[in-house]
């Protein structure tokens, strides 16, 4: 396809959805488009220049009368100038809240359609913000302004007809994963120095809020009653850190759990454990639970959101329903006592991982959804 001109409206920080939108923009750059992403900060992806990416940093003045200085009207601006300056042909946002409306405006402003907007929603924007009374009217107004609209799994597009009553086209294109940063481990080293050569690593990453329920992995860790001899690993920081700990004091859990806290080397932690535990209560699709499966590292998680199209169940992986902190111990001990099915599990959710959520298919079906945007009727 011949090049394009795309922007890329996304958080910084390290949620799943800005991540997610700073590799596509990264992919996309180095196929040969020019890529132009907005934000309120430099993704953490984006450290390094790329010479196909530039970043176009929001920045929102302050007045005395604003109690809340206006984000969306400062983004808006920005987007409207990069629009007109490079007549950008696509306007690709991701989470929907504000984005999606800025985009919208942005347009309006510029007074011509040239630019088609696509909307990714990536969960909570749908989920929790979809369903509060301060923003229920706008998320769909502004996904019917949108020319494209995406979901990152079936479950997301279905609840979002749910939520809103929308009726119009959702395309589903899923997470997806760099296979050659998250890769099934080379060597030994960081798992023995998390003690793996003598105790099974079961891994838990989050963002330890308590939607992604850490508390239960605590729970159903020590429901193995130190059968296996595990170890717990934590990787992540957040508000249940402080409950998690009271916890693992509580049931003198301190020498078989590690507190790796926030670390940007996830890939080669993951990689070195044996099992990846995921008691989320909800999650559209679970991103972490996709980088554990192309580690080559089976997952036991909650069936819930758009998890089951991730992990399939007795084949990748094992699930439980949500707050069954039992099931979610007697899968763990299922996988602890048989390395054969753990080996079985691993190699069948990195070929799961590479033939149906690899950076390359997520690219190719971006850039066909692009092209048959691109130059279409108002
Ligand atoms: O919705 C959120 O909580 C934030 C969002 C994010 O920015 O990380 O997470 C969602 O988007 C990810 C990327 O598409 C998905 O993998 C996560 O499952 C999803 N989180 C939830 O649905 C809770």
């Amino acid at each position: 396809m011949s090049a394009l001109r795309i922007g890329i409206a996304c958080y910084p920080t390290y949620g799943g959805s800005g991540v997610l939108a700073t590799e596509l923009g990264l992919a996309l750059a180095d196929h040969g488009h020019e890529v132009h992403l907005f934000s309120y900060a430099r993704p953490t992806r984006l450290a390094a220049f790329h010479s196909g990416i530039q970043f176009h940093n929001v920045t929102v003045s302050s007045y005395p009368l604003f109690e809340y200085p206006p984000y969306d009207l400062a983004l808006s601006s920005v987007m409207r100038q990069v629009m007109a300056e490079r007549e950008l042909d696509i306007l690709h946002v991701h989470y929907a809240v504000p984005h999606s409306m800025c985009a919208y405006v942005a347009r309006e402003m510029l007074g011509n359609c040239r630019t088609k907007i696509v909307t990714t929603l990536h969960g909570t924007d749908i989920t929790i913000l979809g369903r509060d009374p301060s923003y229920r009217d706008v998320i769909p107004f502004a996904l019917r302004k949108s020319d494209a609209v995406v979901s990152v799994s079936q479950w997301l597009a279905d609840e979002t007809r749910a939520v809103f009553d929308y009726g119009g086209k959702i395309h589903v294109l899923p997470n997806f994963v760099d296979e050659t940063r998250f890769c099934p481990r080379r060597d030994d080293r960081v798992r023995n120095e998390l003690g793996g050569d003598k105790h099974p690593l079961v891994v838990h990453m989050s963002n330890f809020r308590s939607l992604k329920r850490p508390i239960d992995a605590v729970e159903a860790f020590n429901k193995l009653d130190r059968k296996h001899g595990a170890r717990l690993v934590l990787v992540g920081e957040g508000p249940e850190m402080t409950n998690v700990r009271e916890l693992v004091c509580r049931y003198e859990l301190g020498d078989s759990v590690l507190f790796l806290g926030a670390i940007d080397a996830v890939e080669d932690v993951l990689a070195a454990a044996d099992v990846a535990l995921f008691p989320t209560e909800s999650e559209s699709f679970g991103l972490a639970a996709l980088e554990a499966l192309s580690s080559a590292v089976p997952v036991v998680a909650t069936q819930v959101g758009g998890l089951p199209e991730v992990v399939e169940h007795g084949v990748c992986g094992l699930l439980a329903p949500v707050g069954d902190t039992d099931m979610l111990a007697a899968h763990l001990d299922t996988l602890l006592s048989d390395r054969t099915k753990i080996a079985q599990f691993g190699a069948a959710g990195r070929e799961r991982a590479t033939e149906l959520f690899s950076l390359k298919r997520s690219l190719q079906q971006h850039e066909a959804l692009y092209e048959s945007l691109v130059g279409a009727p108002c």
